[in-house]
């Protein structure tokens, strides 16, 4: 790099030494002129950027030039083999950039073998999809896999071929064509912190190969391990103490920060970058919509760091989406960030992931529910629920993994909450320990060290079903359904996608199980990674009583309903959410607009009924007569509004 000429002019001179490559290419494939300048303008407009970016990474490398050559051409030759379908898609998205962000949007989660399988009988589970509103399908990691432990899919060995158990690349091809047909996007993982430790690369390197041990972080002995672990977290103390495992074979440590055969790739080799995005664009080649960015917060490492959420790992990101504009202009990012909701944000920007995970709002909705207050969410929701534009929320409830209490502890000090004490409170409150509670949680990844805790458990578990049930009480079985309809007419209604775990719709319970399998004993989020229960679905079944399927078809019901109303309501995809303020603990209180359309929503907490003041809804923006969309009950503003226990009221003008 000559120190002499600025970022702007070294960018543009680099883009010009570039081109006779870019031509070649362009030769060699055969590219169309249409192709052909579609790129070129893109490129024009995203090098500026992309050069500074790469150039912040690694600028300092004497072989830059090389390799920032190699990652053009990855993205030029990606582009060039999109197939048309998709680049029709392209086309499409880029005058429509906000399509996302419709309150038709609506998603769901599964895992294809539990849910169906394969690849082949979900493309049948269409129909249900679209009879339940969904427009968004998350399967989770489907690739070929190391054998035995796999971490759910989490371990990949390779990112080109699909698990042979659940189908072949090509049977992922077909369906993601049926889900577009059919309106629904399609979200698969980049699993890009870390490979399996049988994937190719990791597999040269075990066999000596020195480039591919330059792909992951290996150390001859305990020095370097031995500093790093001095400022590090551990994201699975229950599977090995610290972030490094020992391995027999090469005689070396390797950073595992995960389990330990997952093995952390290094982003400080341009050549890993370049490799990773060649798998990046391979998966958004076969159809992906959205790709689910896993484990964001690990991917740079610096010695005397916590080694999470570095500013690199952000320019890692930003370097990946200009690239996707290049390559695969369409395709969004989701970050998973399950982290301290201040680094969860700088994740979030059109430039970086367009979509998040909110953690936040998940914990502190179960906070709520074990507390029946709503301050520490109403606190939290007051200054970190708006996102920048052509941004947005995934709300959920339950996902495949645990529930981390990741909310701010300054933010809990606001309302008279010492964060640590509450944490072990919640802890104990959803591992049923605590008296009274109605939870059949159980811990994940408990450290002894510290007390840290996470929680295991189905939705309908910690929300009280199985206690109910097993009490065979039904008041308690009607409190806990009506949990569970309460927490998803706020996810349904609070700003964001709203993202089913499917399996949740029938209040299926834990599945204790899991600890038959030896691999998958040692880790209890498999307590609610349950199988499909579809003879819930069927009018008569051996294994489910009347009064079974009566209660899960209430829960279907009312959360189907709810989609479809959600669809209808404008206001739930406007930019703000605005708190209004009701003067009772038990109960939160917002409101949502679009345009004309308004939308307040009230739920109350409470397993006891809860009255506000009818002239705060009237001042919130809804006139004297308003209606219950979920009830359809008509309310004026000079009486108090009743709510019973446990119940989400979506107001509107009438
Ligand atoms: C993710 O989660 C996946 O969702 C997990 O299923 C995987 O096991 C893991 O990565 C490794 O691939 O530690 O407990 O954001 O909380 O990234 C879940 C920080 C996890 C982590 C999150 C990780």
């Amino acid at each position: 790099m000559n120190n002499l000429l600025d970022v702007p002019t070294e960018a543009l001179l680099t883009r010009r030494r570039l081109q006779p490559r870019l031509e070649a290419l362009w030769e060699s494939t055969g590219a169309d002129e249409v192709i052909v300048e579609e790129f070129e303008t893109r490129l024009d407009e995203v090098w500026p950027r992309l050069f500074r970016l790469l150039l912040e990474l690694y600028g300092d490398r004497y072989d830059f030039f090389y390799h920032l050559e190699q990652i053009l051409q990855t993205a030029a030759q990606s582009w060039v083999e999109r197939p048309d379908d998709l680049k029709k898609l392209d086309r499409h998205r880029i005058y429509e950039e906000d399509w996302f962000r419709s309150e038709k949007m609506v998603g769901g989660a599964l895992y294809v073998d539990l849910f169906s399988e394969n690849l082949g009988k979900l493309r049948q589970s269409i129909s249900y999809f679209k009879d339940l509103g969904l427009s968004y399908l998350h399967l989770m990691p489907l690739f070929a896999v190391r054998p035995g432990d796999n971490d759910g899919g989490y371990a990949i060995s390779n990112y080109r071929s699909v698990d042979p158990r659940l189908g072949t690349i090509d049977d992922l091809r077909d369906l993601g064509r049926d889900l577009r047909e059919s309106g629904i996007s399609l979200v698969l993982d980049f699993v890009f912190n870390h490979t399996s430790d049988d994937h190719e690369w990791a597999q040269k390197a075990q066999g000596g190969d020195p480039e591919f041990q330059q792909y992951y972080y290996i150390y001859p002995d305990r020095t370097m391990p031995d500093q790093y672990e001095r400022t590090l977290r551990e994201i699975f103390p229950t599977v090995r103490r610290g972030n490094f495992t020992w391995h027999d074979g090469m005689q070396q440590w390797v950073w595992t920060t995960f389990n330990s055969y997952q093995w952390d790739l290094r982003y400080t080799n341009p050549a890993v970058f370049r490799a990773m995005l060649g798998e990046m664009l391979f998966l958004a080649n076969t159809g992906v919509d959205i790709l689910r960015l896993d484990a964001v917060a690990f991917i740079w490492k610096k010695m005397g760091t916590s080694c999470e959420n570095l500013p690199e790992a952000h320019t890692v990101i930003q370097a990946y989406n200009a690239l996707a504009r290049l390559a695969a202009p369409g395709l969004l990012f989701k970050s998973e960030a399950i982290v301290h909701p201040d680094d969860v944000v700088r994740y979030i920007s059109p430039e970086e992931c367009q979509i998040s995970y909110n953690p936040t709002l998940m914990a502190l909705l179960w906070e709520s529910l074990a507390t029946r207050e709503t301050k520490l969410i109403r606190q939290s929701l007051s200054h970190r629920h708006q996102l920048p534009k052509h941004t947005i929320w995934v709300n959920y409830l339950r996902c495949h993994d645990d529930i981390g209490w990741t909310f701010d502890d300054n933010d809990a000090a606001q309302v008279g909450i010492n964060g640590f004490d509450h944490r072990q409170f919640l802890n104990q409150f959803y591992t049923g320990q605590f008296p009274g509670s109605f939870a059949h949680g159980v811990p994940f990844q408990h450290n002894i060290d510290t007390g840290d805790m996470r929680i295991s458990g189905t939705m309908a578990s910690l929300a009280g079903l199985e206690q109910a049930m097993q009490l065979d009480d039904d008041r308690l079985k009607d409190l806990a359904i009506r949990r569970i309809i309460l927490l998803h007419g706020i996810t349904l209604s609070i700003g964001g996608i709203p993202l089913l775990y499917l399996g949740e719709e029938w209040g299926i319970l834990n599945d204790y199980d899991f600890v038959r399998d030896p691999a998958k004993a040692n880790d209890t989020r498999w307590i609610h990674r349950p199988k499909m229960r579809w003879e819930y679905l069927e009018e008569h079944h051996e294994h489910v009583t009347p009064e079974d399927r009566a209660i899960r078809r209430r829960l279907f019901n009312s959360i189907q309903r709810m989609i479809k109303i959600r669809k209808e309501v404008p206001a739930v995809s406007g930019l703000n959410m605005e708190l209004v303020p009701l003067y009772n603990q038990h109960v939160l209180g917002y409101s949502r607009i679009n345009d004309s359309d308004r939308l307040i929503v009230l739920a109350n907490f409470s397993d006891y009924p809860q009255s506000v003041s009818g002239n705060i809804v009237r001042t919130a923006g809804l006139g004297r007569f308003f209606e219950d969309q979920l009830s359809n009950t008509t309310y004026q503003t000079s009486h108090d509004l009743e709510l019973q226990p446990y119940e989400v009221v979506w107001l509107r003008r009438v």
